[in-house]
């Protein structure tokens, strides 16, 4: 979680293994689009920090976020990468609704990470409101798509 202790942009650059050689696979839903564009836009920039050519990043949209699980297969099964983020954000409303799309994507995505070759990183935000998804997309906790670039790097090293 972004806390007071965690800020979703802060790492050290000396654990983060050269992406150079790396290609990546982005998944973005388009709901919420403000929030998934700023999420893209800092994973995007800090993949690029560490090396990854522009080239070897591919971005593909899906409607909203429990198409990512989907999406996000369908990367893992052709795309030739060596991890593939998803980026979205849910945001409460006054049905059981968000609690339905937020299980879905998680599980989903927890499944291909036990099934699959390759890491799929989880970039879902899922606030409670508006204020808080800006605080994580490049608001005063950094940025969620910040975050999940390290985390792909990382992960495609291991
Ligand atoms: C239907 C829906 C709702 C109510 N809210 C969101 C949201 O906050 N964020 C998001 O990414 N998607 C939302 N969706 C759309 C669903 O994720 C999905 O696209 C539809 O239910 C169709 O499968």
């Amino acid at each position: 979680m972004a806390t007071a202790l965690h800020h979703l942009s802060d790492y050290d650059p000396a654990t983060v293994p050269d992406a150079s050689n790396m290609c990546f696979g982005i998944v973005v839903a388009e709901w919420n689009p403000d929030i998934t564009g700023a999420l893209l836009s800092g994973a995007m920039a800090t993949l690029k920090q560490h090396g990854t050519l522009p080239e070897n990043i591919h971005v593909k949209t899906v409607p909203g976020s429990f198409e990512l699980i989907y999406g996000a297969h369908q990367m893992v099964l052709h795309g030739g990468y060596d991890a593939v983020i998803v980026l979205g954000s849910v945001i409460r409303g006054e049905t059981p609704h968000f609690d339905y799309i937020c299980q879905g994507v998680t599980q989903g995505i927890a499944h291909l990470n036990a099934t699959q070759e390759i890491p799929v990183i989880y970039g879902l935000l899922t606030t409670n409101d508006l204020q808080q998804a800006l605080d994580r997309c490049g608001g005063k906790l950094g940025n969620k798509g910040d975050e999940c670039a390290i985390d792909a790097i990382k992960m495609a090293k291991f």
